[in-house]
């Protein structure tokens, strides 16, 4: 049996919602209510945080990308992550600098700074996206599912615009179950 405890609207957990989908995983979800959380939960995460994955064997992971690293180690199949070595690598850099990319400039915004930085960092999405369709190459993976929640969230929330080739990337990511759940969460909000 595996345990989620996630936020509906917190988009790191989103991230392990969408690999659990695509791995076929069923699991218990365990909404944490994140302006209220139970003191139980410094004892699975000290940190305070979600996600937190569980399994009844013992296994209590935190944060996102450690969790859908493992997910993809633990159940292979079917591959989030591409054969060829050096889309592997770009697809871990994305995860790597998901901060810079866009992670830091998304949070500015919804503290109330100005938005050139996200935009400039959509930009530069718009810019990848146009080489190749997915952030690490040729194919969908992690690196997809580690990025979409906060766009469907831009989207959603900060009214942003997207350039034609994210467009085209987000519809093609939304045309699988997983990231269309995730959308119909995000509406929900
Ligand atoms: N680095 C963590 C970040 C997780 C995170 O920031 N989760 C937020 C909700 S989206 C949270 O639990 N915030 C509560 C807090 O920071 O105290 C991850 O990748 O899982």
């Amino acid at each position: 049996m595996l345990t989620l405890y996630t936020a509906e609207r917190c988009p790191y957990a989103a991230r392990v919602r969408i690999v659990l989908a695509e791995k076929g995983l069923g699991y218990d979800a365990v909404e944490i209510d994140l302006d209220d959380r139970p003191a139980w939960l410094y004892e699975k995460n000290p940190l305070g945080r979600v996600p937190v994955y569980e399994e009844d064997e013992g296994l209590v992971l935190p944060e996102s990308r450690v969790i859908m690293e493992y997910l993809e180690e633990r159940y292979p199949d079917p591959a989030l992550r591409p054969d060829d070595p050096a889309e592997r690598a770009l697809g871990r850099l994305w995860l790597e600098r998901f901060e810079d990319r866009l992670g830091g400039a998304y949070y500015a915004v919804r503290r109330g700074e100005p938005r050139e930085i996200l935009d400039a960092k959509l930009a530069d999405l718009e810019g990848a996206l146009e080489a190749q369709p997915y952030l690490s190459g040729r194919d969908y993976g992690l690196a997809d599912a580690g990025y979409v929640p906060w766009i469907l969230r831009a989207l959603d929330r900060l009214d942003v615009e997207l350039g034609p080739a994210t467009a085209d990337w987000l519809d093609r990511l939304s045309a699988r179950p997983a990231v269309a759940a995730e959308r119909e969460v995000v509406a929900a909000l």
